[in-house]
Protein backbone atom coordinates (compact mmCIF):
# COMPACT_ATOMS: atom_id res chain seq x y z
CA UNK A 1 0.00 0.00 0.00
CA UNK A 2 1.27 3.24 -1.02
CA UNK A 3 0.47 5.61 2.14
CA UNK A 4 1.49 8.63 -0.35
CA UNK A 5 -1.01 7.79 -2.64
CA UNK A 6 -4.45 9.23 -1.70
CA UNK A 7 -6.39 7.50 -3.73
CA UNK A 8 -4.93 4.10 -2.72
CA UNK A 9 -5.53 5.36 0.55
CA UNK A 10 -9.00 6.33 0.41
CA UNK A 11 -9.83 2.82 -0.99
CA UNK A 12 -7.52 0.99 1.59
CA UNK A 13 -9.44 2.81 4.26
CA UNK A 14 -12.81 1.92 2.89
CA UNK A 15 -12.07 -1.51 2.34
CA UNK A 16 -10.77 -1.70 6.55
CA UNK A 17 -14.21 0.21 7.52
CA UNK A 18 -15.85 -2.41 5.53
CA UNK A 19 -14.18 -5.12 6.90
CA UNK A 20 -14.74 -3.85 10.54
CA UNK A 21 -18.99 -3.46 9.99
CA UNK A 22 -18.58 -6.98 10.07
CA UNK A 23 -17.76 -7.16 14.03
CA UNK A 24 -19.71 -3.97 14.86
CA UNK A 25 -17.01 -1.72 15.13
CA UNK A 26 -16.45 1.80 13.52
CA UNK A 27 -13.46 4.40 13.23
CA UNK A 28 -13.84 7.79 15.48
CA UNK A 29 -12.12 9.77 13.74
CA UNK A 30 -14.94 9.80 10.60
CA UNK A 31 -17.28 11.09 13.75
CA UNK A 32 -15.48 12.60 16.01
CA UNK A 33 -16.41 16.10 15.16
CA UNK A 34 -20.46 15.46 15.16
CA UNK A 35 -19.77 13.73 18.44
CA UNK A 36 -18.44 16.41 20.46
CA UNK A 37 -19.23 19.39 18.68
CA UNK A 38 -17.72 22.96 19.45
CA UNK A 39 -21.21 24.04 20.69
CA UNK A 40 -24.61 22.40 21.38
CA UNK A 41 -25.26 21.43 17.62
CA UNK A 42 -29.07 20.37 18.40
CA UNK A 43 -31.03 18.93 15.59
CA UNK A 44 -34.19 20.45 17.28
CA UNK A 45 -35.56 23.38 15.66
CA UNK A 46 -37.50 27.07 16.96
CA UNK A 47 -41.28 26.70 16.76
CA UNK A 48 -44.56 28.39 17.29
CA UNK A 49 -47.60 27.16 17.84
CA UNK A 50 -50.47 29.78 17.62
CA UNK A 51 -53.50 28.47 19.80
CA UNK A 52 -55.58 30.14 16.90
CA UNK A 53 -54.31 27.14 14.79
CA UNK A 54 -54.46 25.15 17.07
CA UNK A 55 -57.47 25.27 19.08
CA UNK A 56 -60.12 24.37 16.27
CA UNK A 57 -58.15 21.00 15.75
CA UNK A 58 -58.61 19.96 19.63
CA UNK A 59 -62.15 20.54 19.91
CA UNK A 60 -62.52 18.23 16.67
CA UNK A 61 -60.22 15.77 18.46
CA UNK A 62 -62.82 16.49 21.28
CA UNK A 63 -65.89 15.23 18.57
CA UNK A 64 -63.37 12.25 17.31
CA UNK A 65 -62.64 10.97 20.82
CA UNK A 66 -63.74 10.07 24.10
CA UNK A 67 -61.53 10.99 26.87
CA UNK A 68 -61.83 7.28 28.31
CA UNK A 69 -61.18 6.19 25.25
CA UNK A 70 -57.86 7.92 24.09
CA UNK A 71 -56.91 7.50 27.88
CA UNK A 72 -55.55 10.51 27.34
CA UNK A 73 -56.81 13.16 24.69
CA UNK A 74 -53.40 15.08 23.70
CA UNK A 75 -52.32 16.58 20.94
CA UNK A 76 -48.65 16.41 20.56
CA UNK A 77 -46.43 19.63 20.00
CA UNK A 78 -43.65 18.06 17.93
CA UNK A 79 -40.72 19.99 17.27
CA UNK A 80 -40.74 19.89 13.29
CA UNK A 81 -36.95 19.08 13.03
CA UNK A 82 -38.14 15.55 14.75
CA UNK A 83 -41.32 14.46 13.64
CA UNK A 84 -42.71 10.54 14.44
CA UNK A 85 -40.34 11.10 18.00
CA UNK A 86 -43.19 12.67 19.79
CA UNK A 87 -40.83 15.11 21.57
CA UNK A 88 -40.69 18.96 21.80
CA UNK A 89 -36.85 18.73 22.58
CA UNK A 90 -34.60 15.81 22.50
CA UNK A 91 -35.05 15.44 25.93
CA UNK A 92 -39.38 17.18 26.35
CA UNK A 93 -42.40 16.46 25.54
CA UNK A 94 -45.19 18.52 25.32
CA UNK A 95 -48.73 18.05 24.26
CA UNK A 96 -52.05 20.14 25.10
CA UNK A 97 -54.81 18.07 26.81
CA UNK A 98 -59.04 18.62 26.45
CA UNK A 99 -61.38 17.72 28.95
CA UNK A 100 -64.88 18.02 28.29
CA UNK A 101 -67.58 18.06 30.77
CA UNK A 102 -68.72 14.88 32.35
CA UNK A 103 -65.76 13.02 31.15
CA UNK A 104 -62.93 11.01 32.65
CA UNK A 105 -59.78 10.25 31.56
CA UNK A 106 -58.63 7.02 33.53
CA UNK A 107 -56.47 6.29 36.36
CA UNK A 108 -52.46 5.00 35.74
CA UNK A 109 -49.27 5.83 36.59
CA UNK A 110 -46.06 6.02 34.80
CA UNK A 111 -42.68 6.69 36.18
CA UNK A 112 -42.33 10.01 34.11
CA UNK A 113 -43.10 12.88 35.68
CA UNK A 114 -45.79 15.09 34.01
CA UNK A 115 -46.56 18.78 34.33
CA UNK A 116 -49.89 20.54 33.71
CA UNK A 117 -50.22 24.14 33.35
CA UNK A 118 -53.73 24.92 32.61
CA UNK A 119 -54.20 27.00 29.25
CA UNK A 120 -58.10 27.23 29.29
CA UNK A 121 -61.59 26.56 31.12
CA UNK A 122 -62.93 26.15 34.54
CA UNK A 123 -64.34 22.64 36.20
CA UNK A 124 -61.97 20.35 35.15
CA UNK A 125 -59.96 18.73 37.43
CA UNK A 126 -56.54 16.54 38.46
CA UNK A 127 -56.60 13.92 41.03
CA UNK A 128 -53.56 12.41 41.99
CA UNK A 129 -52.83 10.10 45.34
CA UNK A 130 -56.20 10.11 46.29
CA UNK A 131 -56.31 14.40 46.62
CA UNK A 132 -58.35 16.06 43.98
CA UNK A 133 -56.96 19.71 42.63
CA UNK A 134 -59.19 21.71 40.61
CA UNK A 135 -57.36 23.39 37.65
CA UNK A 136 -57.84 26.90 36.82
CA UNK A 137 -56.08 28.88 33.53
CA UNK A 138 -52.41 29.84 34.72
CA UNK A 139 -52.51 27.03 37.55
CA UNK A 140 -49.33 24.76 37.34
CA UNK A 141 -49.98 21.59 38.61
CA UNK A 142 -47.53 18.51 39.08
CA UNK A 143 -48.30 14.60 38.91
CA UNK A 144 -45.08 13.39 40.63
CA UNK A 145 -43.15 10.01 38.90
CA UNK A 146 -45.08 6.81 39.84
CA UNK A 147 -48.11 8.34 41.63
CA UNK A 148 -51.74 7.31 40.38
CA UNK A 149 -53.62 10.18 38.70
CA UNK A 150 -56.68 10.56 36.30
CA UNK A 151 -58.42 13.52 35.27
CA UNK A 152 -61.70 14.67 35.18
CA UNK A 153 -64.45 17.31 34.49
CA UNK A 154 -67.25 18.17 36.83
CA UNK A 155 -68.14 21.56 34.82
CA UNK A 156 -71.52 22.36 33.20
CA UNK A 157 -72.19 22.06 30.18
CA UNK A 158 -71.35 25.38 28.10
CA UNK A 159 -69.82 27.39 25.56
CA UNK A 160 -66.42 27.95 27.97
CA UNK A 161 -66.58 24.52 29.15
CA UNK A 162 -63.87 23.08 27.24
CA UNK A 163 -60.66 22.63 29.70
CA UNK A 164 -57.30 22.50 27.90
CA UNK A 165 -54.11 22.64 29.44
CA UNK A 166 -50.41 22.19 28.61
CA UNK A 167 -49.17 18.52 29.28
CA UNK A 168 -45.22 18.45 29.67
CA UNK A 169 -43.52 15.07 30.85
CA UNK A 170 -39.92 13.94 30.62
CA UNK A 171 -40.91 11.09 28.28
CA UNK A 172 -38.09 11.29 26.08
CA UNK A 173 -35.47 12.06 28.98
CA UNK A 174 -36.50 8.62 30.54
CA UNK A 175 -36.93 6.97 26.80
CA UNK A 176 -32.75 7.52 26.80
CA UNK A 177 -32.31 6.25 29.93
CA UNK A 178 -34.38 2.87 29.22
CA UNK A 179 -36.38 3.33 32.62
CA UNK A 180 -40.00 3.77 31.73
CA UNK A 181 -42.73 1.87 33.69
CA UNK A 182 -46.15 2.40 33.47
CA UNK A 183 -49.97 0.70 34.97
CA UNK A 184 -53.26 1.27 34.25
CA UNK A 185 -55.89 1.52 37.58
CA UNK A 186 -58.20 -1.40 38.08
CA UNK A 187 -60.74 1.36 38.69
CA UNK A 188 -61.39 4.27 36.03
CA UNK A 189 -61.32 6.91 38.87
CA UNK A 190 -58.97 6.63 42.06
CA UNK A 191 -60.65 6.82 45.33
CA UNK A 192 -60.63 10.20 46.79
CA UNK A 193 -59.28 10.22 50.08
CA UNK A 194 -58.04 13.34 51.02
CA UNK A 195 -60.01 16.99 51.17
CA UNK A 196 -58.97 19.28 48.17
CA UNK A 197 -56.43 21.66 49.26
CA UNK A 198 -54.83 19.46 51.72
CA UNK A 199 -51.03 19.15 50.50
CA UNK A 200 -51.23 22.88 49.92
CA UNK A 201 -52.05 23.35 53.56
CA UNK A 202 -49.78 20.46 54.77
CA UNK A 203 -46.72 21.94 52.32
CA UNK A 204 -47.86 25.50 50.69
CA UNK A 205 -47.54 27.77 53.24
CA UNK A 206 -44.28 28.44 53.76
CA UNK A 207 -43.95 25.55 56.33
CA UNK A 208 -44.03 21.80 56.39
CA UNK A 209 -44.90 19.01 59.30
CA UNK A 210 -42.31 18.57 62.04
CA UNK A 211 -41.47 15.12 60.84
CA UNK A 212 -41.40 16.07 56.88
CA UNK A 213 -41.41 12.74 55.35
CA UNK A 214 -41.26 13.30 51.43
CA UNK A 215 -44.00 11.68 50.10
CA UNK A 216 -42.94 12.00 46.40
CA UNK A 217 -39.05 11.85 47.22
CA UNK A 218 -37.12 14.69 45.50
CA UNK A 219 -40.38 15.73 43.69
CA UNK A 220 -42.28 18.76 45.68
CA UNK A 221 -45.35 17.62 48.12
CA UNK A 222 -47.49 20.39 46.65
CA UNK A 223 -50.12 19.31 43.91
CA UNK A 224 -50.89 22.93 42.71
CA UNK A 225 -49.36 25.98 42.36
CA UNK A 226 -52.19 29.06 41.79
CA UNK A 227 -51.99 31.13 39.36
CA UNK A 228 -53.17 33.95 41.61
CA UNK A 229 -50.42 33.76 44.02
CA UNK A 230 -47.85 33.72 41.41
CA UNK A 231 -49.51 36.50 39.03
CA UNK A 232 -49.30 38.55 42.72
CA UNK A 233 -45.68 38.29 43.15
CA UNK A 234 -44.49 39.12 39.23
CA UNK A 235 -47.30 42.32 39.22
CA UNK A 236 -45.33 43.43 43.13
CA UNK A 237 -41.92 42.61 41.40
CA UNK A 238 -42.58 44.67 38.58
CA UNK A 239 -43.56 47.48 40.19
CA UNK A 240 -41.09 47.68 43.07
CA UNK A 241 -38.05 45.70 41.92
CA UNK A 242 -35.46 46.08 39.71
CA UNK A 243 -35.98 44.07 36.15
CA UNK A 244 -33.78 42.16 34.99
CA UNK A 245 -32.58 43.54 31.53
CA UNK A 246 -32.73 39.53 29.98
CA UNK A 247 -36.02 37.97 31.65
CA UNK A 248 -38.04 40.71 33.00
CA UNK A 249 -39.56 39.75 36.42
CA UNK A 250 -38.52 35.93 36.49
CA UNK A 251 -39.54 33.68 39.46
CA UNK A 252 -38.80 29.77 39.62
CA UNK A 253 -40.98 27.37 41.14
CA UNK A 254 -39.57 25.58 43.95
CA UNK A 255 -40.16 21.76 45.90
CA UNK A 256 -40.49 23.98 49.63
CA UNK A 257 -38.35 21.32 50.99
CA UNK A 258 -35.36 21.60 49.13
CA UNK A 259 -35.56 24.83 47.56
CA UNK A 260 -34.45 22.88 43.79
CA UNK A 261 -37.05 22.64 41.06
CA UNK A 262 -40.60 20.91 41.73
CA UNK A 263 -39.72 17.53 39.82
CA UNK A 264 -35.74 16.39 39.70
CA UNK A 265 -36.08 16.13 35.53
CA UNK A 266 -37.92 19.67 35.26
CA UNK A 267 -37.82 23.09 35.94
CA UNK A 268 -40.89 25.72 35.47
CA UNK A 269 -40.58 29.20 35.55
CA UNK A 270 -43.31 32.51 35.26
CA UNK A 271 -41.70 35.25 33.82
CA UNK A 272 -43.51 39.15 33.59
CA UNK A 273 -42.00 41.53 31.13
CA UNK A 274 -43.17 44.89 31.83
CA UNK A 275 -44.95 47.34 28.85
CA UNK A 276 -42.28 48.69 26.40
CA UNK A 277 -39.76 45.40 27.41
CA UNK A 278 -36.83 44.92 24.80
CA UNK A 279 -34.60 42.05 26.39
CA UNK A 280 -31.31 41.31 25.76
CA UNK A 281 -29.92 38.51 24.06
CA UNK A 282 -29.19 34.97 26.37
CA UNK A 283 -28.70 31.72 25.70
CA UNK A 284 -28.97 28.21 27.68
CA UNK A 285 -28.36 24.96 27.33
CA UNK A 286 -31.36 23.67 28.47
CA UNK A 287 -34.10 23.81 25.43
CA UNK A 288 -37.48 25.63 27.17
CA UNK A 289 -41.14 25.40 26.38
CA UNK A 290 -42.89 28.38 26.65
CA UNK A 291 -47.23 28.93 26.80
CA UNK A 292 -48.28 32.45 26.89
CA UNK A 293 -50.72 33.61 29.96
CA UNK A 294 -51.30 37.12 29.40
CA UNK A 295 -50.65 39.75 27.02
CA UNK A 296 -48.34 39.76 23.61
CA UNK A 297 -44.50 39.97 22.41
CA UNK A 298 -42.48 38.82 20.76
CA UNK A 299 -39.40 36.55 20.35
CA UNK A 300 -36.50 36.61 18.22
CA UNK A 301 -33.82 33.61 17.52
CA UNK A 302 -31.00 32.84 15.92
CA UNK A 303 -28.49 30.49 16.03
CA UNK A 304 -25.64 30.63 13.20
CA UNK A 305 -26.69 32.61 10.65
CA UNK A 306 -30.39 31.33 11.26
CA UNK A 307 -33.23 33.72 12.31
CA UNK A 308 -36.23 33.29 13.34
CA UNK A 309 -39.16 36.20 14.88
CA UNK A 310 -42.48 35.01 16.68
CA UNK A 311 -45.34 37.27 17.12
CA UNK A 312 -46.75 35.64 20.46
CA UNK A 313 -50.62 36.06 22.49
CA UNK A 314 -52.69 34.68 25.29
CA UNK A 315 -51.88 30.49 24.96
CA UNK A 316 -49.52 30.26 22.54
CA UNK A 317 -46.65 28.10 22.60
CA UNK A 318 -43.63 27.99 21.49
CA UNK A 319 -40.08 26.14 21.97
CA UNK A 320 -36.19 27.98 22.70
CA UNK A 321 -34.17 24.75 21.52
CA UNK A 322 -30.74 24.83 23.32
CA UNK A 323 -27.90 26.93 22.59
CA UNK A 324 -29.61 29.64 20.32
CA UNK A 325 -29.78 33.13 21.03
CA UNK A 326 -33.21 34.67 22.23
CA UNK A 327 -34.30 37.97 22.31
CA UNK A 328 -37.68 38.19 24.29
CA UNK A 329 -39.54 42.05 23.62
CA UNK A 330 -42.86 42.99 24.70
CA UNK A 331 -44.82 46.46 23.69
CA UNK A 332 -48.00 45.41 25.54
CA UNK A 333 -46.28 43.50 28.75
CA UNK A 334 -47.15 39.91 29.08
CA UNK A 335 -46.69 36.82 31.01
CA UNK A 336 -45.19 33.62 30.15
CA UNK A 337 -45.25 30.10 31.57
CA UNK A 338 -42.09 28.09 31.05
CA UNK A 339 -40.18 24.60 31.73
CA UNK A 340 -37.04 22.92 30.76
CA UNK A 341 -35.06 20.07 31.70
CA UNK A 342 -32.32 22.27 33.30
CA UNK A 343 -31.93 20.18 36.53
CA UNK A 344 -30.87 17.65 35.17
CA UNK A 345 -27.80 20.07 33.35
CA UNK A 346 -27.23 21.17 36.77
CA UNK A 347 -27.17 18.06 38.38
CA UNK A 348 -24.70 16.95 35.86
CA UNK A 349 -22.85 20.10 35.74
CA UNK A 350 -23.56 20.69 32.68
CA UNK A 351 -25.86 23.47 32.74
CA UNK A 352 -24.10 26.83 30.73
CA UNK A 353 -25.56 30.49 30.37
CA UNK A 354 -24.47 33.18 28.14
CA UNK A 355 -25.73 36.41 29.19
CA UNK A 356 -24.72 38.49 26.48
CA UNK A 357 -24.45 42.34 26.20
O1 LIG B 1 -51.96 12.86 31.73
O2 LIG B 1 -50.96 11.07 32.35
O3 LIG B 1 -49.74 14.24 27.54
O4 LIG B 1 -49.46 9.80 30.68
C1 LIG B 1 -48.87 12.07 27.93
C2 LIG B 1 -48.79 10.96 28.73
C3 LIG B 1 -50.40 13.07 29.47
C4 LIG B 1 -51.13 11.96 31.53
C5 LIG B 1 -49.66 13.13 28.32
C6 LIG B 1 -49.51 10.91 29.90
C7 LIG B 1 -50.33 11.97 30.28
Amino acid sequence: MDMTDPASLATERKAFYEAIASYSMTPLWEVLHALVPPSPATPCQPALWKYADVRPYLMRAGQLITAEEAVRRVLILENPALRGQSCITQSLYAGLQLILPGEVAPSHRHTQSALRFVVEGNGAYTAVDGERTHMAPGDFIITPSWTWHDHGHQGAVEADAPVVWLDGLDIPMLRFFDAGFAENGTAKQQVVTKAEGLSRHRYGANMLPVRYDAPFGQTSPIFSYPYERTREALFELETHAEIDAWDGAKLRYVNPASGGSPMPTMATFMQRLPAGFAGKPYRQTDGAVFSVVEGSGSVTLSRNDQLWTFEFGPRDHFVIPSWHTAQLHSMQGCVLFSFSDRPVHQALGIHKEDRLP
